[in-house]
């Protein structure tokens, strides 16, 4: 049988001597940023990993193969052919089947990233529940594959386009451990701030570190999530966000958009609204979220 899984040889010598190795995701690159600004950040995410001393490994499906580490080559690949499906976890056996490309959703990824004894990742938003979830049961697969992967997962908390309060909700369901970086307000992607309130704030790269080994310690097999906001000075303003939102959220109830096509409808439909504005905000979480996770890889890996 072909190989399903391959890791490249620079992230499989930096696992083996214990170096710092950060999972990036490449959904935020086939289905989250456009055209061409998706290979630059995927790209930039890369480099910021290195400057700071830790071995990128963006995860995707090239060709069947689920690649932990993918090439520049690759990533050229998968940022460019619009038949590149949206990877979650049930994917991966039919994308090798049919010899598919795919960008891998953080649940996928972060599956990746685990099998490949990789154990910090960042993202930009972690999917969630969202809104009408009662009526529709659209909640991501993020959510229930996190429980079962002891990995550390920054993000800046779920997008608004979802139900925050029912994500918090799964969240504590599921035995996630929360930790707010340097607050306990839970953010809100574009904002800092989304109203709502985690139990616990974390400080240093080192605390989350100290979590993330005393839930080894304890055994415990669930994802750490590190919801790191945007700065204040970076966020999108607070009433231009709730409007567009509400416009968004309309017009995919018009258009009956539904399924894995409902987030990158109204992150397309936020983008073209705010005339880009939202665009280099997302770009903003994202190098923030990214510069925190290869710090927090370097803490983790420093302690054995
Ligand atoms: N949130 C975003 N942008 C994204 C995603 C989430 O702000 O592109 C992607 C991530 O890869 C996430 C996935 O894992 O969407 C969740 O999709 P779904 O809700 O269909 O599970
Ligand atoms: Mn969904």
């Amino acid at each position: 049988m072909p190989e399903s899984f391959r890791v490249s040889p620079e992230v499989a010598e930096a696992v083996a001597a214990g170096r710092p190795v950060l999972a990036l995701e490449s959904t935020i690159i086939t289905h989250g940023l456009p055209r061409p600004r998706n290979l630059e950040v995927g790209l930039e995410a890369e480099r910021i990993v290195r400057e700071l001393g830790a071995v990128p490994a963006t995860i995707g499906v090239v060709d069947g193969v689920a690649t932990v580490g993918l090439s520049e080559a690759d990533l050229q690949r998968l940022s460019a052919d619009p038949a590149v499906v949206k990877a979650s976890v049930r994917d991966l056996p039919v994308l090798f089947a049919k010899e598919l490309s795919g960008g891998t959703t953080v649940a996928a990824t972060a599956y990746l990233a685990q099998r490949a004894g990789v154990r910090v990742f960042s993202t930009g938003g972690l999917g969630g529940v969202h809104r009408e979830a009662q009526r529709t049961f659209d909640e991501s697969a993020d959510l229930p594959a996190l429980a079962e992967l002891p990995i550390v997962l920054v993000s800046a908390g779920v997008k608004s386009i979802l139900d925050i309060p029912l994500t918090l909700e799964r969240l504590e369901t599921l035995g996630l451990t929360v930790l707010g970086y340097g607050t306990t307000d839970y953010p809100g992607f574009y904002i800092a701030d989304s109203g709502y309130d985690v139990d616990y704030a974390v400080s240093s790269p080192e605390e989350v570190a100290a979590v993330a080994a005393a839930r080894d310690a304890l055994g415990l097999r669930t994802a750490v999530l590190v919801a790191n906001p945007v700065p204040e000075s970076e966020q999108l303003p607070v009433g231009l966000h709730a409007e567009i939102l509400a416009k968004a959220l309309a017009a995919a109830e018009a258009e009956g958009v539904s399924g894995h096509d409902t987030t990158p409808f109204l992150l397309d439909y936020i983008q073209r609204e705010t005339g880009g504005r939202s665009l280099d905000v997302n770009v903003a979480v994202y190098r923030g979220n990214v510069a925190l996770g290869a710090r927090i890889a370097a803490a983790l890996s420093a302690r054995c």
